[in-house]
């Protein structure tokens, strides 16, 4: 497997370990700049590999003893590893002792053992747990663990590990300690420590099964205040999975403990959560309506990753996925059952579709495409990523659509019963869930859909409808292709299920019967497209039809579809899906940006045209649709999503169409968003359920419009109501939405609102990334972001070392403001290297994300293709990199994509 700190790690070499770990006795004292590790284990050789050294993978540990069976012994180290050769012979089992040091303080790469504002903290996954002690670093090797923790009582009173506390007492000189023994074996990835002046919002259920269990969720003494929505969604997350999987928890007692500073959102280890506060900390005066929902989704995501990930584990990084993918699935439909009615689910579904196009689309046209299953990776953090999780969450739920509802929890059942407590690949999870489902599509495909975790790259389904008014029938033909990947030319066919129906004039599904099919279908079908192409032909069709097709986004793909205007129009009126009715909205605007961005002409004033309009101020105005929906109907696609339909991009060009576009929006249907305003505005006490967090949505929008207009028109009504609004406000999301309103119509009082944010929440870190996240998002104009962005490097709030902080001001800058990031004199782009550079010393991980910005280089428009070159190159060329930089840098510099070597400025569609 992995030989040294600089090779590329492949798939197809995988190899069972050498040796298996039975027990791990862990002693820790800890300290902040030496922290000691008495590691005591029982191995016993793996009698199906032949006999080899033990190589225990470490990092950055200082080794003081090695003991075999009490005994000193030879040993050496090969790089990092510490490497024994004269070991007992023979099956059995053998005691192996190390102790090393650590120094806690100085790890700001925050993996293994760290401090966060006077605590210890701790992060395995992937490899972190070579950074506490020497150990076989690899999820296929699972261990039961006892774990005893000694420190200084006064500074950290909560000392907790994974499992049942089964001891804890006084020692001398001021110093107590805590044992704790973890019930289930597990690979070390899932292993957590953490010590420190905690306090716990605690409570007790009672399972189905009539087990009793203790919830704890530790924060800061000041925190418990916002504790609140996380214990609810925690609660909600263990009934809801006893409910829909049949899955109980299996500990006595499960704790959830909150750090400001984490590379990750959260951590799933065992009985031990340990959560970046942003997914934890919720109250209504700092957290908006998405914070809300973020905290629920990832509190339900690590609560099922203790079945689905830690009762089954990966066997190699490369099966990520398997826990992955799986669990983003079922986080996703935790929130759609929460959301309760038809449309609040649609919202959902909607969200993560917006978010997989942003962010999975771009990923998978880019130099990091992969597959679901990698095949190779020099640093696996680097492949915890969009491809991973959402598309691969996306591929779960086509089995989910292959097999219906009950088909899949038979699948799970199944796959549960074969394989708890073992170290599993995707592969045992298809075979387990196809086997489950003898004689469905699944069954018959299996080895064709397995090409979805195998095939990197967006396949684009293109279809073309024909009405044959005389015999009655509709024809839709259908061809799929994927674009080459790099290391993959060519693709074979994927199985791609299309759900569809046929919308009638009057708005109605038509009957679906197809020709040589005896079921006849009502609303929708699933047709699966497995061939390169297909032709489906309806019979019995009184009128022409038009098809409403990949209704609830049925698979990851991009659909090609001559639409006309009018046929998209009916659609968005009147499609009984309401995914499909936010996406005919979408791809009205989608086209009319293409058209702008690649025409050479200069921009029309009223680059939209009165039926568009009045289609979204029908949606707007309608009586029986959610504000949540509305918001989402009349919000454009983003930047990204568009950058991403062409070939050539210039972000300049992109962004002032949409920008237009929005203008347009905002002074046309002026009276409707004083309308939607009015009518959403107040929502009373703050709750953030789907129905009061859709007002305030479309309130948000509205107000936004409404100042955009206003500057248009010279008018200092609405800014100074959205500067009222944001002083008066009762939760963080009105005020943040006015605040926007105001710094995005460029109002010369966002300034003063600013300060004032400042002054609220100086004391209050979450809500101070979003002030620096906010000036980092900022329009435009001349140039003056970067200048700002560059002083609040200097700003005494500024940490480099805090993830979120560093996240706030520089991925927001680089990522998430195109047109004040890609500026014409490459000073962004050296922004960027600068402090790409600057953050490797300290945040490996941390900066490869934000050297991620930088992806789509090679589709750029000059002169940002060469300068954003020449800023690659200058971190190509530091010597020192880390690998998880090195890797996102190297990728990026091979995909320069030869066609547009003669690149002229004006951009072309793909
Ligand atoms: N499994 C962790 C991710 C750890 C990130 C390591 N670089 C959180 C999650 O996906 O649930
Ligand atoms: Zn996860």
């Amino acid at each position: 497997m992995r030989e040294g700190q600089s090779t590329v790690t492949k798939r197809l070499e995988y190899a069972p370990p050498a040796f298996w770990i039975d027990n791990v006795d862990l002693t820790f004292d800890l300290d902040p700049t030496k922290t000691r590790v008495l590691n005591k284990m029982t191995l016993r050789r793996n009698p199906a590999v032949p006999v080899e050294p033990l190589k225990l993978d470490g990092d950055e540990l200082n080794l003081a003893r090695v003991l075999v069976n009490g005994q000193g012994t030879s040993f050496r180290l090969e790089g990092e590893r510490l490497v024994l050769e004269s070991l007992p012979e023979g099956d059995a089992p053998f005691e192996l002792e190390i102790f090393t040091t650590c120094n806690p303080e100085k790890n700001t790469k925050l993996m293994g053992l760290f401090l966060s504002d006077g605590a210890f903290f701790t992060q395995c996954e992937a490899e972190g747990f070579r950074r506490i002690t020497y150990f076989l670093d690899r999820p296929d090797v699972m261990a039961s663990y006892t774990v005893t923790l000694r420190a200084d009582k006064a500074k950290y009173p909560v000392l907790l590990s994974n499992g049942n506390l089964v001891d804890e007492g006084e020692l001398e000189g001021g110093r107590h300690f805590a044992k704790w023994q973890d019930p289930h074996k597990k690979p070390c990835y899932l292993f957590a420590v953490v010590a420190g002046p905690l306090v716990a919002r605690e409570q007790r259920i009672v399972a189905r099964s009539g087990r009793e269990h203790l919830l704890q969720v530790y924060v800061r003494p000041g925190d418990l205040d916002q504790t609140e929505h996380a214990m609810k969604s925690l609660v909600n997350s263990v009934l809801w999975d006893e409910a829909r999987f049949g899955l109980s928890l299996d500990l006595d007692r499960f704790m959830i403990v909150a750090t400001g500073d984490f590379n990750a959102g959260a951590m799933e280890n065992k009985g031990l959560n340990i959560f970046n506060t942003k997914y934890v900390l919720a109250k209504p005066s700092t957290a908006t309506d998405s914070d809300f929902d973020a905290v629920e989704s990832v509190i339900g995501h690590e609560y099922f990753h203790n079945w689905t990930g830690n009762r089954i584990t990966c066997r190699d990084w490369f099966q990520l996925s398997l826990k992955e993918g799986l669990t983003v699935f079922r986080d996703q439909e935790f929130s759609m059952d929460l959301a309760g009615t038809p449309s609040a689910c649609a919202v959902k579904r909607i969200e993560n579709v917006i978010g997989l196009r942003s962010a999975q689309f771009p990923e998978d046209a880019g130099p990091m495409a992969h597959p679901v299953r990698p095949d190779e990776y020099l640093e696996i953090s680097n492949f915890y990523t969009a491809t991973v999780y959402e598309k691969g969450a996306e591929v779960v739920r086509m089995y989910q659509t292959l097999v219906g509802r009950e088909g899949f929890r038979k699948g799970m059942d199944l796959y549960f019963q074969r394989h708890d407590g073992q170290a599993v690949t995707c592969d045992d999870f298809a075979q387990a869930m196809s086997d489950a489902n003898p004689g469905s599509d699944l069954a018959r495909m299996l080895p064709q859909f397995k090409r979805w975790y195998s095939q990197a790259g967006t396949p684009v389904v293109k279809a073309e409808g024909r009405y044959d008014a005389d015999a009655r029938t509709y024809t839709l033909r259908l061809s799929q292709s994927c674009p080459p990947t790099s290391g993959q030319p060519a693709k074979e066919p994927f199985v791609i299920p299309i759900r569809l129906g046929l919308v009638a004039e009057d708005g109605r599904d038509l009957p679906l019967q197809p020709e040589n099919g005896n079921s006849r279908h009502e609303g929708s079908m699933t047709y699966v497209l497995t061939e390169s192409q297909a032709t489906l032909t309806f019979v019995d069709v009184d009128s022409e039809p038009v098809p409403s097709l990949l209704r609830g986004f049925s698979a990851p793909v991009k659909l090609d579809c001559a639409y006309t205007p009018d046929q998209l129009m009916r659609l968005l009126a009147q499609d009984s899906d309401p995914f499909n009715r936010w996406e005919a909205a979408q791809q009205l605007g989608l086209r009319i940006a293409i058209d702008l961005i690649t025409s050479p002409a200069p921009l029309p004033s009223r680059p939209l045209n009165d039926a568009y309009l009045a289609a979204l101020r029908a949606v707007l105005r309608h009586p029986e649709l959610d504000a949540a929906f509305k918001a989402l109907v009349l919000s454009l696609p983003d930047e990204e999503y568009i950058a991403e339909q062409l070939s050539v991009v210039d972000p300049q060009r992109t962004h002032a169409v949409r920008e237009a576009m929005k203008l347009q929006l905002a002074t046309e249907l002026q009276s409707d968003w004083v309308w939607a305003y009015e009518q959403c505005k107040d929502t009373g006490a703050y709750q953030p359920d789907p129905i009061s967090s859709g007002h305030r949505a479309l309130a948000g929008l509205a107000l936004q419009a409404l100042c955009l207009a206003a500057r248009d028109q010279g008018d200092i009504v609405w800014p100074g109501k959205a500067y009222q609004r944001f002083k008066d406000a009762g939760n963080m999301t009105d005020r943040l939405n006015a605040l926007t309103a105001l710094i995005n119509s460029g109002h010369e009082l966002a300034k003063p609102a600013l300060s004032r944010y400042y002054d609220l929440f100086r004391a209050e870190p979450l809500a101070l990334d979003k002030w620096f996240a906010l000036q980092a998002l900022a329009p435009d104009h001349e140039g003056n972001v970067l200048p700002i962005v560059r002083k609040l490097t200097q700003h005494p709030d500024f940490n480099l070392r805090t993830p979120n902080r560093a996240r706030s001001l520089l991925s927001s800058y680089c990522h998430r403001n195109q047109a004040a990031f890609h500026r014409p004199d490459g000073g962004g782009y050296a922004f960027w290297a600068d402090r790409v550079i600057e953050l490797d010393k300290l945040n490996p991980q941390v900066t490869a994300r934000l050297a991620r910005a930088m992806d789509q280089w090679a589709r750029l428009a000059e002169p940002y293709r060469t300068a954003a070159r020449t800023a690659i190159e200058r971190v190509a060329a530091k010597p020192d990199l880390s690998n998880d930089v090195r890797e996102v840098i190297t990728r990026s510099l091979a995909s320069s994509v030869p066609a547009q070597e003669s690149t002229n400025s004006s951009p072309s569609i793909e």
